[in-house]
C-alpha cells in the first residue's frame, strides 16, 4: 500500500474507533469531554494528536473490565498481563479481535519464511500470557503444524525437536539459549535437528544474542514484538532484511513521543512508543503509552513492504524489568515484602543471567525487633526465606532466591535509593 493509501485507511479506521469508544467506553467519553472533543473532530490520522493518552495505571484503575467496549456476550477470550502492582491488566477479545490477531501473527510468520510445510513448536507460556496462544493461532492460520510445547520440560522438548523434525520455534531469546545449553548437555548437535526459523520476542535481545542463538541452533532468528494491552505478539515483526521490525500499522497505529513533554516526535527520533488500536472491538485503546523506547524508520524496506518499521527496543521509560519473559516492577516486590511483618522496607533485587537463564535474588532486611543472633542456628532464617519465596512465587509468578539480611546491612546510597542491580549485560 502506498503511504497515502495507508494514511487514508488509518484515518478512516481512527474515526470509526473513536466514535465507537465514545459511545461504548464511559472512560473515553469522559476523557474526550474533558478535552472538548467530539468523534467528528477526528477525521484524518493527523488528528490523532488531539486525543488523550492511555496508561497502564488507567487500565489498573478501571480493573477488570472498565475499558472494555464490547458487551461480555461478544467476548470470547480473556488474557491478563503480568507486571503491575495490585491489579493485573485484563484484556478481553471478541471473535473478530482473535481473527485479526491470528491474521497479524500469520503475517509475522510469513515474513520469517514459514510456510504450511513447516512444523513449529511454541515454547512461549500458554495461559494468561498472550505469547503461547497468540503465536499458536497465527501459525495454525498460516497452515503450518503447531506443536504446543509451552515452557518447561526442556529435555523432552529437545527430543521432540529432533524426532518430529521441527523446523521452527517461537520462544523468548533467552529460552532459545537455554535450549542450546540443554542440547549440549544431552549430547545432541545442531546437525541432528532441522530448526531453520526462530520467532523471538517478549524481552529485549541484541545482535550478539542473535548470532549466538543462530550459531548454536543452526537457524535464522527473527524479532517478534508485541504487548498484551494492544493485542499480544504480532504488533511488529522482522522480514528477511532484518532492518527494523515492520509494524502491522493498518491495525496498530504507532507514534513516538517525548516521555517528559508528551510531544510527538518525528520519525528517526528516539522516544516512547505509543499505540492506538484501529480495529479492535473488545478493548480498543487510544494512544497507549507502552513505556518502550525506540524510534520509527522512514521509507520502504528492501523486502518491498511499505509498512513502517521500528528499531529494536532500547530500554524503558519506567523501571519495569523483564525476568524470564515475566514483567516485574520493583514496587511489586516491595509490596510483597511489606505485606510480611518480619521485614523492614529495605530490599535489593539482584538480577543476573546464569547459563543463559535469568535469575532473581531478593535480599531483604529483617526488622530489628525480631532479629537475634540466634536466628540462624534456630533455622528461623531458612523458614523466613522459604515463606517469602513462596509468596513471591504466588503473587508474581516468578521464582526468586530470597536472602534474609541482618538489620542495616543492605547498603544505603547517598542519593536516590538503589533497589535493583541488573548484572545482565546484553552483549
Ligand atoms: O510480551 C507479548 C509477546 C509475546 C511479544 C511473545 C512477543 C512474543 P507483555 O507480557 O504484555 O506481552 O509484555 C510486553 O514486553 O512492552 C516490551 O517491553 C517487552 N517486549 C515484547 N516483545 C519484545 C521484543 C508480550 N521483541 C512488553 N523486544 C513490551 C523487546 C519486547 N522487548
Amino acid at each position: 500500500m502506498s503511504r497515502d493509501e495507508m494514511s487514508a485507511l488509518q484515518g478512516k479506521r481512527l474515526h470509526k474507533v473513536v466514535d465507537y469508544v465514545y459511545h461504548h467506553t464511559p472512560f473515553y467519553r469522559k476523557k474526550m469531554q474533558e478535552l472538548g472533543l467530539l468523534p467528528s473532530d477526528i477525521q484524518t490520522i493527523e488528528d490523532i494528536t488531539k486525543l488523550p493518552f492511555t496508561t497502564k495505571q488507567d487500565l489498573r484503575d478501571n480493573y477488570p473490565f472498565g475499558l472494555q467496549a464490547a458487551p461480555m456476550s461478544e467476548i470470547i477470550r480473556v488474557h491478563a498481563s503480568t507486571g503491575t502492582t495490585g491489579n493485573p491488566t485484563i484484556v478481553g477479545y471478541t471473535r473478530k479481535d482473535i481473527d485479526i490477531w491470528s491474521e497479524c501473527m500469520a503475517r509475522c510468520m510469513t515474513a520469517y519464511g514459514v510456510t504450511s510445510d513447516d512444523i513449529v513448536s511454541v515454547a512461549y507460556g500458554y495461559g494468561l500470557f498472550t505469547g503461547g496462544l497468540g503465536a499458536h493461532y497465527g501459525i495454525e492460520n498460516l497452515g503450518a503444524a503447531v506443536v504446543p510445547t509451552g515452557t518447561g520440560n526442556t529435555e523432552k522438548h529437545v527430543r521432540l525437536i529432533r524426532d518430529l523434525g521441527i523446523t521452527g520455534i517461537a520462544c523468548t531469546p533467552s529460552y532459545a539459549l537455554y535450549l542450546a545449553e540443554t542440547m549440549d548437555k544431552m549430547g545432541i548437535t545442531k546437525d541432528q535437528i532441522h530448526l531453520r526459523v526462530g520467532a523471538f520476542g517478549a524481552e529485549p535481545w541484541t545482535e550478539n544474542m542473535r548470532k549466538e542463538i543462530q550459531e548454536r541452533l543452526g537457524l535464522k532468528g527473527f524479532n517478534l514484538y508485541g504487548l498484551s494491552e494492544i493485542m499480544g505478539p504480532c504488533v511488529s515483526y522482522e522480514c528477511e532484511c532484518q532492518h527494523g521490525s515492520h509494524v502491522n500499522e493498518d491495525h496498530f497505529y504507532p507514534e513516538i513521543i517525548d516521555p517528559a513533554t508528551l510531544e510527538r516526535l518525528p520519525n528517526g527520533k528516539q522516544g516512547e512508543l505509543v499505540f492506538t488500536t484501529l480495529t479492535k472491538e473488545g478493548m480498543p485503546v487510544l494512544r497507549y503509552r507502552t513505556r518502550d523506547l525506540c524510534s520509527l524508520m522512514e521509507g520502504e524496506c528492501a523486502c518491498g513492504r511499505t509498512n513502517v518499521r521500528m528499531t529494536p527496543i532500547m530500554g524503558r521509560s519506567d523501571d519495569m524489568l523483564i525476568i524470564r519473559g515475566i514483567n516485574v516492577f520493583p514496587s511489586q516486590v516491595e509490596s510483597v515484602v511489606l505485606s510480611e511483618p518480619e521485614f523492614a522496607p529495605r530490599y535489593l533485587l539482584v538480577v543476573d543471567r546464569v547459563n543463559n537463564l535469568d535469575t532473581l535474588e531478593v535480599q531483604v532486611e529483617v526488622r530489628q525487633e525480631i532479629f537475634t543472633e540466634k536466628m540462624e542456628t534456630l533455622g528461623a532464617i531458612d523458614a523466613l526465606e522459604k515463606k517469602l519465596a513462596n509468596k513471591l512465587k504466588s503473587v508474581l509468578s516468578i521464582s526468586a532466591k530470597v536472602k534474609i539480611k541482618a538489620p542495616n546491612t543492605i547498603e544505603r546510597s547517598q542519593g536516590k535509593s538503589k533497589f535493583v542491580i541488573d548484572k545482565r549485560v546484553l552483549k
